[in-house]
Protein backbone atom coordinates (compact mmCIF):
# COMPACT_ATOMS: atom_id res chain seq x y z
CA UNK A 1 0.00 0.00 0.00
CA UNK A 2 1.11 3.02 -1.24
CA UNK A 3 1.71 5.94 1.65
CA UNK A 4 1.41 8.64 -0.08
CA UNK A 5 -2.25 8.84 0.05
CA UNK A 6 -2.22 9.19 3.56
CA UNK A 7 -2.07 12.73 5.75
CA UNK A 8 -0.65 12.13 8.82
CA UNK A 9 -2.05 14.60 11.90
CA UNK A 10 -0.47 14.06 15.31
CA UNK A 11 -3.14 14.62 18.22
CA UNK A 12 -3.44 13.95 22.16
CA UNK A 13 -6.51 13.42 23.65
CA UNK A 14 -7.08 14.32 27.17
CA UNK A 15 -10.73 15.22 29.08
CA UNK A 16 -11.68 17.52 31.73
CA UNK A 17 -14.16 15.96 34.01
CA UNK A 18 -15.06 13.63 31.06
CA UNK A 19 -15.05 15.64 28.63
CA UNK A 20 -12.72 14.87 25.57
CA UNK A 21 -10.44 17.48 24.22
CA UNK A 22 -7.99 16.41 20.97
CA UNK A 23 -5.07 18.81 20.72
CA UNK A 24 -3.76 19.01 17.19
CA UNK A 25 -0.04 19.12 17.53
CA UNK A 26 1.08 18.54 13.89
CA UNK A 27 0.07 18.04 10.87
CA UNK A 28 -2.91 21.19 11.05
CA UNK A 29 -3.73 23.71 8.26
CA UNK A 30 -1.44 26.30 7.52
CA UNK A 31 -3.40 29.79 8.79
CA UNK A 32 -0.60 32.14 8.43
CA UNK A 33 0.19 34.11 12.00
CA UNK A 34 -2.52 36.99 11.90
CA UNK A 35 -4.43 37.61 14.45
CA UNK A 36 -6.44 34.44 16.18
CA UNK A 37 -9.94 36.21 15.19
CA UNK A 38 -8.90 36.02 11.38
CA UNK A 39 -7.24 32.64 11.57
CA UNK A 40 -10.32 31.20 13.13
CA UNK A 41 -12.50 32.75 10.21
CA UNK A 42 -9.98 31.48 7.61
CA UNK A 43 -10.06 27.84 9.15
CA UNK A 44 -13.81 27.81 9.23
CA UNK A 45 -13.99 29.31 5.94
CA UNK A 46 -11.18 27.01 4.12
CA UNK A 47 -10.54 24.23 6.26
CA UNK A 48 -13.67 22.63 7.36
CA UNK A 49 -13.09 19.66 6.21
CA UNK A 50 -10.11 19.25 8.40
CA UNK A 51 -12.35 20.41 11.16
CA UNK A 52 -14.69 17.21 10.71
CA UNK A 53 -12.02 14.83 9.73
CA UNK A 54 -10.43 15.74 13.33
CA UNK A 55 -13.84 15.41 15.50
CA UNK A 56 -16.20 13.29 13.56
CA UNK A 57 -16.44 10.06 13.53
CA UNK A 58 -15.17 7.53 12.45
CA UNK A 59 -12.24 8.78 14.41
CA UNK A 60 -14.15 10.97 17.25
CA UNK A 61 -17.68 11.47 18.31
CA UNK A 62 -19.92 14.50 18.46
CA UNK A 63 -18.73 14.76 22.05
CA UNK A 64 -15.07 15.87 20.62
CA UNK A 65 -13.87 18.98 21.06
CA UNK A 66 -10.67 19.79 18.68
CA UNK A 67 -8.41 22.42 19.39
CA UNK A 68 -6.26 23.45 16.89
CA UNK A 69 -2.52 24.65 18.70
CA UNK A 70 -1.26 27.94 16.78
CA UNK A 71 1.58 30.68 17.50
CA UNK A 72 0.01 32.98 18.98
CA UNK A 73 -0.29 36.84 17.91
CA UNK A 74 0.63 38.26 21.11
CA UNK A 75 4.25 37.48 21.85
CA UNK A 76 3.31 37.63 25.79
CA UNK A 77 1.18 34.51 24.88
CA UNK A 78 2.75 30.44 25.79
CA UNK A 79 0.47 29.48 22.76
CA UNK A 80 -3.15 30.29 20.28
CA UNK A 81 -5.85 27.94 20.09
CA UNK A 82 -9.11 27.46 18.04
CA UNK A 83 -11.72 25.71 19.20
CA UNK A 84 -13.96 23.50 17.26
CA UNK A 85 -16.57 21.07 17.53
CA UNK A 86 -18.71 18.72 15.18
CA UNK A 87 -20.60 21.42 13.70
CA UNK A 88 -17.80 24.07 13.30
CA UNK A 89 -15.68 26.58 15.60
CA UNK A 90 -16.53 27.85 19.19
CA UNK A 91 -15.19 31.05 20.28
CA UNK A 92 -13.66 30.16 23.90
CA UNK A 93 -13.65 26.44 26.02
CA UNK A 94 -12.36 26.48 29.06
CA UNK A 95 -12.97 22.80 29.68
CA UNK A 96 -10.82 23.02 26.00
CA UNK A 97 -8.01 25.09 27.91
CA UNK A 98 -7.89 23.05 30.90
CA UNK A 99 -6.78 20.30 28.30
CA UNK A 100 -4.67 22.25 26.64
CA UNK A 101 -2.57 23.32 29.18
CA UNK A 102 -2.23 19.83 31.25
CA UNK A 103 -1.67 18.70 27.27
CA UNK A 104 1.38 21.60 27.16
CA UNK A 105 2.37 20.14 30.64
CA UNK A 106 2.87 16.58 29.22
CA UNK A 107 4.65 17.90 26.05
CA UNK A 108 6.97 19.45 28.69
CA UNK A 109 6.30 23.07 27.00
CA UNK A 110 5.24 24.89 30.23
CA UNK A 111 6.06 24.05 33.99
CA UNK A 112 3.47 24.73 36.68
CA UNK A 113 2.97 28.62 37.21
CA UNK A 114 0.85 31.45 35.25
CA UNK A 115 0.44 31.20 31.20
CA UNK A 116 -1.51 33.30 28.61
CA UNK A 117 -3.29 31.72 25.86
CA UNK A 118 -4.51 33.45 23.32
CA UNK A 119 -8.01 32.78 21.76
CA UNK A 120 -10.17 34.28 18.74
CA UNK A 121 -12.39 35.96 21.61
CA UNK A 122 -8.89 37.37 23.99
CA UNK A 123 -6.54 36.14 26.09
CA UNK A 124 -7.03 34.08 29.08
CA UNK A 125 -4.73 33.28 31.88
CA UNK A 126 -4.27 29.57 32.80
CA UNK A 127 -2.24 28.70 36.27
CA UNK A 128 -0.87 25.50 35.73
CA UNK A 129 -0.95 24.45 40.15
CA UNK A 130 1.85 21.66 41.78
CA UNK A 131 -1.26 19.63 42.32
CA UNK A 132 -2.02 19.08 38.43
CA UNK A 133 -5.76 21.43 38.67
CA UNK A 134 -5.53 24.17 36.14
CA UNK A 135 -7.36 27.72 37.14
CA UNK A 136 -8.64 29.45 34.24
CA UNK A 137 -8.96 33.48 34.38
CA UNK A 138 -11.68 33.23 31.64
CA UNK A 139 -12.96 36.38 29.09
CA UNK A 140 -14.64 39.31 31.20
CA UNK A 141 -18.55 37.74 31.45
CA UNK A 142 -21.61 39.33 32.02
CA UNK A 143 -25.39 39.00 32.03
CA UNK A 144 -27.17 40.60 28.74
CA UNK A 145 -30.70 39.87 28.79
CA UNK A 146 -32.85 39.08 32.64
CA UNK A 147 -36.12 37.05 32.69
CA UNK A 148 -36.46 36.12 28.17
CA UNK A 149 -39.52 34.09 28.16
CA UNK A 150 -40.14 31.68 25.25
CA UNK A 151 -42.85 29.08 24.51
CA UNK A 152 -41.04 25.86 24.12
CA UNK A 153 -42.60 23.21 22.02
CA UNK A 154 -44.02 20.65 24.37
CA UNK A 155 -42.59 22.54 27.72
CA UNK A 156 -43.90 25.71 27.85
CA UNK A 157 -43.42 28.39 28.61
CA UNK A 158 -39.32 28.59 30.15
CA UNK A 159 -37.66 31.91 31.63
CA UNK A 160 -34.14 32.30 31.81
CA UNK A 161 -31.48 34.64 31.41
CA UNK A 162 -28.83 35.49 28.66
CA UNK A 163 -25.13 35.44 29.42
CA UNK A 164 -21.61 35.44 27.65
CA UNK A 165 -19.21 33.80 29.75
CA UNK A 166 -16.87 33.34 26.23
CA UNK A 167 -19.98 31.58 24.35
CA UNK A 168 -23.87 32.83 24.80
CA UNK A 169 -25.91 30.89 26.84
CA UNK A 170 -29.33 30.30 28.07
CA UNK A 171 -29.72 29.64 31.85
CA UNK A 172 -32.45 28.26 33.42
CA UNK A 173 -33.59 27.70 36.69
CA UNK A 174 -37.10 26.42 36.32
CA UNK A 175 -37.63 24.08 33.90
CA UNK A 176 -39.43 20.94 35.32
CA UNK A 177 -36.72 18.62 34.62
CA UNK A 178 -34.68 16.15 36.98
CA UNK A 179 -31.18 16.68 35.69
CA UNK A 180 -29.82 13.07 36.21
CA UNK A 181 -27.72 11.30 33.64
CA UNK A 182 -30.42 8.75 33.29
CA UNK A 183 -32.79 11.43 31.48
CA UNK A 184 -30.12 12.40 29.03
CA UNK A 185 -32.24 12.08 26.42
CA UNK A 186 -35.27 14.29 27.44
CA UNK A 187 -32.97 16.86 28.64
CA UNK A 188 -31.42 17.04 24.99
CA UNK A 189 -34.86 17.39 23.27
CA UNK A 190 -35.94 19.67 26.30
CA UNK A 191 -32.81 22.28 25.41
CA UNK A 192 -32.74 21.65 21.98
CA UNK A 193 -36.11 22.71 21.51
CA UNK A 194 -35.61 25.91 23.57
CA UNK A 195 -32.86 26.57 21.37
CA UNK A 196 -34.84 26.28 18.42
CA UNK A 197 -37.67 28.86 20.03
CA UNK A 198 -34.75 31.25 20.48
CA UNK A 199 -34.24 31.45 16.91
CA UNK A 200 -37.80 31.30 16.25
CA UNK A 201 -38.56 34.37 18.23
CA UNK A 202 -34.98 36.18 17.23
CA UNK A 203 -33.91 35.74 20.89
CA UNK A 204 -30.01 36.46 20.49
CA UNK A 205 -26.54 37.34 22.76
CA UNK A 206 -26.34 41.14 23.11
CA UNK A 207 -23.81 41.02 20.10
CA UNK A 208 -26.39 39.77 17.66
CA UNK A 209 -24.59 36.45 17.68
CA UNK A 210 -26.64 33.36 18.20
CA UNK A 211 -27.17 31.80 21.33
CA UNK A 212 -26.45 28.36 21.16
CA UNK A 213 -25.53 26.93 24.27
CA UNK A 214 -28.21 26.32 27.00
CA UNK A 215 -27.57 25.57 30.55
CA UNK A 216 -30.13 24.12 33.00
CA UNK A 217 -29.82 24.08 36.74
CA UNK A 218 -31.16 22.45 39.62
CA UNK A 219 -29.44 21.81 43.31
CA UNK A 220 -27.13 19.19 43.56
CA UNK A 221 -27.05 16.28 45.78
CA UNK A 222 -23.94 16.48 46.58
CA UNK A 223 -23.36 18.63 50.27
CA UNK A 224 -19.94 19.97 48.42
CA UNK A 225 -21.68 21.29 45.33
CA UNK A 226 -23.70 24.41 45.35
CA UNK A 227 -25.41 23.21 41.73
CA UNK A 228 -25.95 20.92 39.16
CA UNK A 229 -26.07 21.73 35.13
CA UNK A 230 -26.95 20.10 32.15
CA UNK A 231 -25.32 21.96 29.18
CA UNK A 232 -26.60 21.24 25.74
CA UNK A 233 -23.45 22.22 22.96
CA UNK A 234 -24.07 23.54 19.88
CA UNK A 235 -23.83 20.58 17.59
CA UNK A 236 -26.21 18.84 20.00
CA UNK A 237 -24.02 16.75 22.15
CA UNK A 238 -24.21 17.57 26.15
CA UNK A 239 -20.87 18.38 27.44
CA UNK A 240 -19.77 16.17 30.54
CA UNK A 241 -17.95 18.38 32.25
CA UNK A 242 -19.67 21.44 34.34
CA UNK A 243 -18.94 23.60 30.97
CA UNK A 244 -16.29 25.99 31.82
CA UNK A 245 -17.97 28.75 29.61
CA UNK A 246 -21.51 28.16 31.19
CA UNK A 247 -20.05 28.22 34.68
CA UNK A 248 -18.53 31.63 33.99
CA UNK A 249 -22.15 33.04 32.58
CA UNK A 250 -23.63 31.34 35.80
CA UNK A 251 -20.99 33.14 38.29
CA UNK A 252 -21.81 36.20 36.46
CA UNK A 253 -25.87 35.91 36.37
CA UNK A 254 -25.15 35.00 40.69
CA UNK A 255 -22.84 38.41 41.19
CA UNK A 256 -25.02 40.34 39.06
CA UNK A 257 -28.19 39.09 41.41
CA UNK A 258 -25.73 39.63 44.58
CA UNK A 259 -25.91 36.06 45.40
CA UNK A 260 -22.09 35.84 44.98
CA UNK A 261 -19.54 38.58 46.37
CA UNK A 262 -15.84 38.69 44.77
CA UNK A 263 -13.45 36.33 45.71
CA UNK A 264 -16.53 33.77 47.27
CA UNK A 265 -16.20 29.95 46.18
CA UNK A 266 -19.06 28.23 43.74
CA UNK A 267 -18.75 24.46 43.22
CA UNK A 268 -20.70 23.50 39.56
CA UNK A 269 -21.54 20.09 39.34
CA UNK A 270 -21.89 18.46 35.82
CA UNK A 271 -24.22 15.82 34.54
CA UNK A 272 -22.30 13.44 34.80
CA UNK A 273 -20.69 14.29 38.55
CA UNK A 274 -17.33 15.92 37.71
CA UNK A 275 -17.08 19.69 39.09
CA UNK A 276 -15.46 22.64 38.48
CA UNK A 277 -14.83 25.93 41.64
CA UNK A 278 -15.35 29.58 40.00
CA UNK A 279 -15.41 32.33 41.44
CA UNK A 280 -15.09 35.89 39.94
CA UNK A 281 -12.74 38.78 40.04
CA UNK A 282 -13.80 42.05 39.62
CA UNK A 283 -11.42 44.40 37.14
CA UNK A 284 -13.04 47.77 37.37
CA UNK A 285 -16.54 47.33 36.03
CA UNK A 286 -15.54 43.71 34.74
CA UNK A 287 -16.47 40.45 35.95
CA UNK A 288 -13.35 37.84 35.38
CA UNK A 289 -14.87 34.30 36.65
CA UNK A 290 -11.91 32.49 37.36
CA UNK A 291 -12.46 28.34 37.12
CA UNK A 292 -10.55 25.31 38.26
CA UNK A 293 -10.47 21.85 37.70
CA UNK A 294 -8.90 19.21 36.10
CA UNK A 295 -7.54 17.04 32.99
CA UNK A 296 -5.76 13.72 32.30
CA UNK A 297 -4.23 13.22 28.82
CA UNK A 298 -5.31 10.02 27.91
CA UNK A 299 -3.80 9.66 24.34
CA UNK A 300 -0.84 10.58 21.96
CA UNK A 301 -2.04 9.61 18.44
CA UNK A 302 -1.64 10.03 14.85
CA UNK A 303 -4.60 10.53 12.74
CA UNK A 304 -4.54 8.54 9.38
CA UNK A 305 -6.50 10.74 6.52
CA UNK A 306 -6.44 8.60 3.71
CA UNK A 307 -6.92 10.16 0.31
CA UNK A 308 -8.83 6.95 -1.01
CA UNK A 309 -10.99 6.57 2.28
CA UNK A 310 -14.27 7.52 1.22
CA UNK A 311 -14.83 9.10 5.45
CA UNK A 312 -11.32 10.55 5.16
CA UNK A 313 -13.20 14.23 6.13
CA UNK A 314 -15.41 12.37 8.59
CA UNK A 315 -19.03 11.83 8.80
CA UNK A 316 -20.60 15.20 8.47
CA UNK A 317 -24.39 15.68 9.67
O1 LIG B 1 -15.91 24.17 29.08
O2 LIG B 1 -16.30 26.09 28.13
C1 LIG B 1 -16.39 24.87 28.15
C2 LIG B 1 -17.06 24.19 27.03
C3 LIG B 1 -17.71 24.76 25.98
C4 LIG B 1 -18.18 23.73 25.18
C5 LIG B 1 -17.82 22.54 25.77
N1 LIG B 1 -17.14 22.84 26.91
Amino acid sequence: MSDNSLKRVSVIDSHTGGEPTRVVIDGGPDLGNGPLGERRELFSREFDSFRSAVVNEPRGSDAVVGALLCESYDETCAAGVIFFNNVGCINMCVHGTIGLVVTLAHMQRIAAGEHRIETPVGIVTATLHASGGVTVANVPSYRGQTGVEVEVDGYGRIVGDVAWGGNWFFLVENHGQELELKNVERLTDCTWRIRQALERDGIVGNDGMEIDHIELFSPSPREDCDSRNFVLCPGKAYDRSPCGTGTSAKLACLYADGKLTEGETWQQESIVGSVFEGRVQIVGDEIIPHVTGSAFVNSEATLLLDSRDPFEMGIRG
